[in-house]
């Protein structure tokens, strides 16, 4: 496995083998089994192209090709950041093929994101969308990293040639972990579990080939990849894409298209509904939707099936690996006061207090997760993986749940010091760093305010040194420093002292009590 990663112990990963978890085959070889299969079915559509299975093959062969005649080879980081478009579906299974990893950022991130993903990674290509914004954000990293050769405005394609195959056991990919620490940690996931994800998520969804799954959530992150891109790739369905959430793109495109699934955060869910009593659009084809990625309201939950016309499910998961989602048998008052069930048989779950002991059943505490698709350890974290990861293999998720007797999860809340703003994750203390270099800041700590449509949003605390900065100020000097726009505050609240814990450290529970 790739240096700095954590590879599974032997013995999960002949278990995982052996029950056909794991399979040997590569994300790349997912894609040309399909075309082999049902070439002339559609398998993709963004605005008017569309491409078959046989074309979407083709084309990633292309850009395998393409990308090795520019010099960038197996092994080698690409990072990606690119919008919702045939270009990006292309341009990564040429990375699978050619067994160069793509770091998946997200459109929002900036040059501090950025600068750091190439860096950390050693990547040797950043690929953008051809506008002067991007091509800006890639000149001001590209300064001071030598290893950075290519920036990619277009999606390179040549005469496919014969290419090595890659390990289905190693690294295919980055994703980039929420996390609570001050930079953004990475997460490797190999070929044959991240597959095995997608697949597991198809059969607990029943995706086949008539699914037409809609992703409008950029689809760099975890969730549309794999219960978006891969889930229908495997069961040969149709995947279409569109630009951003708004039901003015996404709703013509459901009746145009005969979608069928689509993934939505909560936010994105309201504005869906409120958007369908217009009744302009006929949204009839859809079968569900699936809502995840933050805690959707019990409230909410009870109105999305009248609203909409079509079943719900939600979802919950991680880019870390565990994941789950509702059965189509699940009972309602399973669906409304769930997140999901896991999709695997052999995940295993557990649920501790803080000294790591396990709850009583259906008690609250720590959620920890260990299975074939939930990675062992963070790219080159030694330190954190201590931390994140119990000694035997669990990952520490940082999310407070209880188990109902079915073994579906509730969400309850968090550990971790993450705030979760409508499905973006903000770690406190990577924004918290940033402000502390502000002149007018002491002392700062962020925290979590409730908010109707996003669930949480950010409300930067701050001692102040001398005159009190404003919330604007603030926020023009976190964007001065290139943070994406979601990580900036929505609310400043001046204090002359943090309430403190009996330890005498900043009390954030407090704090969040206060100015909630
Ligand atoms: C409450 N909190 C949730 C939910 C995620 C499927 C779906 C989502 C993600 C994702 C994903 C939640 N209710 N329904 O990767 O495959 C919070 C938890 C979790 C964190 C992970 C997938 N669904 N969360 O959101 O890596 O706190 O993945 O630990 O972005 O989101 O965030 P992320």
């Amino acid at each position: 496995m790739l240096d700095g990663c954590v590879p599974w112990p032997e013995e999960f990963a002949e278990r995982y083998r052996a029950a056909g978890y794991w399979k040997d085959e590569t994300l790349g070889e997912m894609l040309r089994a399909r075309a082999r299969e049902r070439g002339e079915r559609p398998a993709l559509v963004v605005g008017q192209e569309r491409y078959t299975y046989a074309e979407l093959d083709a084309r990633a062969d292309r850009v395998a090709a393409g990308l090795l005649a520019l010099g960038i080879g197996p092994g080698d980081r690409v990072v990606v950041q690119l919008p919702n478009t045939a270009g990006f579906v292309a341009l990564i299974f040429g990375l699978f093929r050619l067994g160069a990893l793509p770091v998946f950022a997200l459109p929002a991130h900036r040059s501090s994101e950025i600068g750091y993903f190439c860096a950390f990674t050693g990547a040797a290509a950043y690929a953008i969308p051809d506008e002067p914004e991007y091509r800006a954000l890639a000149e001001e990293v590209r300064a001071g990293l030598p290893a950075l050769k290519h920036v990619l405005t277009t999606i390179p394609e040549a005469e496919p040639v014969e290419l090595p195959r890659p390990d289905p056991a190693d690294v295919a990919l980055f994703l980039l972990s929420g996390g609570t620490t001050g930079v953004p940690k990475l997460v490797p996931r190999t070929h044959q579990e991240w597959a095995y994800s997608g697949r597991a998520v198809a059969e607990a969804c029943d995706y086949d080939a008539s699914t037409v799954h809609l992703v409008s959530l950029p689809l760099g992150h975890n969730w549309p990849l794999t219960h978006g891109l891969l889930a229908t790739v495997h069961a040969g369905g149709t995947l279409v894409l569109a630009s951003g959430p708004s039901p003015d793109e996404t709703f013509p495109l459901v009746e145009r298209e005969g979608v069928t699934e689509t993934g939505l955060v909560p936010g994105v869910a309201l504005l869906w509904m409120e958007a369908a009593e217009w009744g302009e659009h006929d949204l009839s084809s859809l079968r569900r939707v699936t809502i995840g990625g933050s805690k959707l309201s019990d409230e909410l939950a009870t109105r999305v099936e009248p609203a909409l016309g079509c079943r719900l499910q939600q979802a919950f998961g991680m880019a870390e690996g565990l994941c789950g989602f509702h059965r189509p048998a699940d009972p309602p008052e399973v669906v409304l006061v769930s997140q999901g069930l896991p999709v695997s048989p052999a995940d295993e779950l557990r649920v501790v207090d803080e000294d790591d002991r396990d709850v009583p059943p259906g008690e609250i505490g720590q959620l920890l997760a260990r299975g074939p698709y939930t990675i062992r350890g963070y790219y080159r974290s030694p330190e954190h993986n201590a931390q994140s990861f119990t000694s035997d293999g669990f990952y520490r998720t940082g999310d407070l749940v209880r188990l109902l007797p079915t073994g579906h999860v509730v969400f309850e809340g968090r550990v971790k010091d993450q705030i979760n703003r409508g499905g973006d994750k903000i770690a406190a203390e990577e924004v918290e760093n940033h402000l502390l270099a502000h002149p007018k800041v002491r002392q700062v700590a962020l925290v979590g305010v409730p908010d109707e449509v996003l669930g949480e949003r950010g409300c930067a605390c701050v001692v102040p040194r001398g005159e009190p900065p404003t919330l604007a100020e603030l926020a023009a000097f976190l964007r001065e420093r290139g943070l994406a726009a979601f990580k900036v505050p929505d609310r400043l609240w001046i204090m002359a002292e943090f309430p403190l814990t009996p330890l005498g450290k900043v009390s954030k529970k407090a704090l969040t009590a206060m100015v909630g």
